[in-house]
């Protein structure tokens, strides 16, 4: 497949200022006739080439006339038409069949419904069209359809007019005054219910806000509301960003191929981050839906009034957007926890991919397929990267400089660069070392050495930093980033507040005066730099620190350092001390002023495949028997407290407020430790959570306990969740990811199992995920026995390619990380990996990532 090079871009030789679009709906044929009003851009004489995909021209008109076969050409799968003057109205009639799209990009079938995904190159599917971001075009649309099964009919912007016809047919016309590129176009159309609600914005205007859903699910569409009313009442107050038009519309939809799609005006979900009751969603899933809300919701100015000038510009709308809604969870409820938890995701899959075959800049240089770079780069680091720039001008300056950004490009197609720019002259501020965040990939790592002269009574703070090489950039220059430390006094236990180091250099020292002994160092607060930190810091050290840092993140860090250090050096074979992290452990649980939510995060050991990624080879075998021993001894050990921990944490009635969501979390932790400890009667106290539960966070936690023993409520609880909601897809996708992330000896064959299991579909990218998604997540499972693991994903990866080659493609990583594993294991996943690309006719989504995971 070609390679497409940021390099390469050029303007756009043709504009389409306004489109005008109507869809005769039909599941099996869907009638477009797309009437586009062409400019020409600059002084050339190119012809008009339209991008198209699976579309045959019925008819072609230009400026009214029809042109016959010879005014007309295809280009590969693009129609060119040469043109005569400056501007032209010209006029395509296709025939799409949305029932057969499997691939659930351009207009598609799901559960009834007709709707629409066009980020990044589906529009090509629906229609011909200039499919790029750069062209930016004012909609309108016109959709006729079958009253009875499709009696809602959404577009992007406001309804203007709609009617019925006759052969029980209707139709509505729906305008967009925004000029928008076509990624963000949407229509649904379907049998739906609507949450109706309003906001007035803060000048005063009124907004309709309606979350559609199928009728039943009416009921689980509350928090998404709030979300969403939260969402728009913070971008006005923390950005001054104000909604625009005069309808906000959300579409759940059971089959798609992500989280949600920010179109203008008509976001459309993926139902899993809409639909929450008590019943059916966890905590974890009720914050998701929240997050997810509000990232849409914010990509109304970061992506949609302010877009992207071509696809290697994604970050600048999704890492900004990221930052965006991090900070709205944040202020919505604990900023503390909801900082772990971002850095927890960020190191599981971004510091994965940096330090992989798929490494890439958060602005990169080159693709196969776009598709390919949603990745945790550009999303999560991207998100690092703007949270850096906020972190080095501070809050005020930060929005003089976003302010800056939207004034400047409001209406545009911009760039990182322009962002940049932004940043730098609203917030008075050089970038100029910072914008290599923008072009090296790779995870720096900091050394951190601290000395004490006790002469001068100064501590010496040494950082030296290095990137290390990744595909295509073997050397790297040095990074600017913000490192916050504080220096504790080892007696009081206290410190004279933060420093904001600014590294810049390769190796760098900073003094600090005032010290008669060496102080403990207390460095990346908050995680203001996203690196990796390797610091001598002793296990006794460490272990103050988890007892007194006033920095929830570093506190927090301090005690998974400890535990990995335990963790690690028992991998390696040494005899380690683990007394600290069970003394530490003990103290947090008995801190009274620490909340639940932070306790639990604190407590938790490192997952197997973070302890993997310590190492420069990982051997999961050994790594699960290091964590299953801890795991049971801080069980055993603890296991009065545990038992006193789950019964303290037994609520009285649900309720959704962060003391009751961290009680639940500390609750399952508990039950988790205590299941490790060996305790007779673990298994039936886990049981009885399972089944008395008023809530999805404590059943499905004392599910995941079950399904990972051997003990004899395992098969009871798993049918017994199975038949209470045989009929609730996205609680079943529970059912399989439970299982599938298991620590049981038998995960192998239970997941081939599953796949067979009459509810698995390779249909539904939910399904897959749950199961596939998670089992290639689960390192012990996977990496498991004579690579039977490998196969199993890889002839999904095959059978997928056909029908939804982006959801296959999403499970090749985790065969690319083969250098990591032994060469038995290695040569097996690479086995694997040429099987795939010897299959004929692969997409290029998936021979990209295998192609680059084998190079
Ligand atoms: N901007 C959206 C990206 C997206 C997407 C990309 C590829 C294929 C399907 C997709 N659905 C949505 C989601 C977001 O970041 O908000
Ligand atoms: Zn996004």
């Amino acid at each position: 497949p070609a390679i497409i090079r940021r390099s390469d871009y050029r303007a756009p030789l043709w504009l389409v200022p306004d489109v005008a679009l109507d869809f005769a709906l039909d599941a099996d044929a869907t009638q477009v006739r797309a009437t586009l009003a062409v400019t020409r851009n600059g002084d050339h004489d190119q012809p008009l080439r339209l991008d198209g995909e699976g579309l045959v021209p019925l008819s072609i008109t230009v400026d009214g006339i029809a042109l016959t076969p010879d005014q007309w050409s295809m280009d590969g799968s693009a129609l060119v038409i040469p043109l005569s003057g400056n501007a032209h109205a010209v006029e395509t009639l296709v025939t799409i069949a949305p029932a057969a799209n499997t691939q659930l990009m351009g207009l598609y079938a799901s559960g009834g419904l007709l709707c629409t995904q066009c980020e990044a190159e589906g529009f090509r599917r629906i229609t011909f069209f200039p499919d790029r971001p750069d062209v930016l075009s004012r909609y309108s649309v016109r959709m006729t359809a079958d009253k009875a099964l499709y009696p809602v009919l959404l577009a992007n912007g406001d309804p203007v007019a709609s009617g019925d016809l006759e052969d029980g047919r209707h139709w509505a016309q729906w305008n967009d005054p925004f000029p928008k590129p076509c990624y963000l176009f949407a229509l649904v159309a379907g049998d739906l219910a609507c949450n109706a609600d309003g906001f007035t914005t803060m000048s005063g205007r009124k907004v309709s806000l309606g979350i559609w859903v199928k009728a039943a699910d009416l009921p689980r569409t509350a928090h998404a509301m709030k979300a969403l009313k939260d969402s728009m009442a913070w971008d006005e107050r923390v950005y001054g960003r104000e909604y625009d038009l005069a309808a906000f519309n959300i579409v759940a939809v059971a089959d798609f191929n992500f989280g949600a799609m920010e179109n203008k005006g008509l976001n459309i979900f993926n139902s899993r981050y809409i639909l929450a009751d008590p019943e059916t969603a966890t905590d974890m899933d009720y914050d998701a839906v929240e997050g997810v809300v509000a990232h849409e919701y914010f990509h109304n100015w970061s992506g949609n009034r302010v877009t992207c000038r071509d696809w290697f510009q994604l970050s600048l709308k999704e890492g900004f957007t990221v930052f965006r809604d991090q900070s709205f969870s944040a202020d919505m409820g604990s900023p503390a926890v909801k900082r772990i938890d971002d850095v927890r995701i960020l190191r599981a899959a971004q510091f994965q991919e940096d330090s992989g075959p798929l490494a890439h800049p958060v602005r990169p240089e080159s693709y196969m397929e776009i598709s390919n770079f949603y990745t945790a780069t550009i999303y999560n680091k991207g998100a690092e990267v703007i949270r850096m720039m906020h972190t080095l001008l501070g809050p005020e300056r930060f929005r003089a400089g976003s302010d800056l950004y939207f004034d400047r490009h409001d209406g545009q197609a911009a760039t990182c660069e322009d962002f940049v720019k932004a940043m730098e002259d609203g917030g008075g501020i050089d970038l100029t070392q910072f914008r290599l965040w923008y072009s090296q990939a790779g995870t720096p790592r900091i050394n951190a050495t601290l000395t004490h002269d006790a002469a001068t009574g100064e501590a010496i703070l040494t950082l030296s930093q290095a990137v290390p090489p990744t595909p295509g950039q073997p050397d790297k220059k040095p990074m600017a980033m913000p490192i916050r430390i504080a220096l504790f006094d080892r007696a009081s236990a206290r410190h004279h507040g933060d420093a904001l180091l600014h590294l810049t250099q390769a190796e760098q020292s900073f003094r600090f005066p005032g010290f008669s002994a060496p102080p403990v160092l207390s460095i990346n607060r908050g995680f203001s730099a996203p690196v990796v930190i390797d610091s001598d810091r002793s296990q006794a050290d460490l272990a103050f620190l988890s007892a007194h840092d006033d920095d929830p993140f570093a506190r927090y860090e301090a005690m998974q350092q400890l535990m990995v250090n335990v963790l690690v050096g028992t991998v390696a074979g040494q005899a380690m001390d683990d007394t600290p992290v069970i003394a530490a452990i003990r103290d947090t649980i008995a801190d009274s002023k620490l909340d639940d939510a932070f306790i639990a995060e604190a407590i938790r050991l490192p997952s197997e495949s973070y302890i993997g990624d310590q190492m420069l080879l990982v051997d999961p075998d050994a790594i699960h028997l290091a964590r299953d021993r801890l795991q049971a001894k801080i069980g055993a050990t603890l296991e009065q407290e545990w038992r006193a921990l789950h019964a303290r944490t037994e609520a009285n009635g649900f309720s959704l407020s962060s003391a009751a969501k961290g009680a639940r979390k500390l609750r399952n932790t508990a039950l988790l430790y205590l299941s490790a400890s060996g305790a007779k009667d673990a298994d039936a106290i886990a049981f009885a959570q399972f089944d008395r539960a008023d809530n999805m966070t404590e059943r499905q936690g004392a599910l995941a306990v079950l399904a990972s023993g051997i003990g004899d409520h395992r098969e009871a609880a798993l049918d017994i969740f199975y038949n209470r909601y045989a009929d609730d897809a996205l609680v079943l996708d529970k059912w399989f990811q439970t299982q599938a992330l298991a620590f049981h000896p038998d995960t192998l064959a239970i997941v081939d199992a599953l796949g067979r299991h009459k509810d698995f579909t390779l249909s539904n990218p939910n399904r897959v995920r749950s199961l596939y998604g998670a089992f290639a997540a689960n390192q012990w499972g996977f990496h498991q026995g004579d690579g039977a693991g490998y196969r199993m994903v890889a002839d999904i990866v095959i059978a997928l390619d056909s029908l939804n080659p982006q959801t296959a493609a999403r499970l090749v990583p985790p065969l690319g990380r083969w250098r990591r594993f032994d060469a038995v294991r290695g040569g097996a996943m690479r086995a694997e990996l040429e099987r795939i690309l010897a299959t004929p006719g692969l997409s290029k989504d998936v021979t990209e990532q295998v192609v680059k995971s084998l190079e």
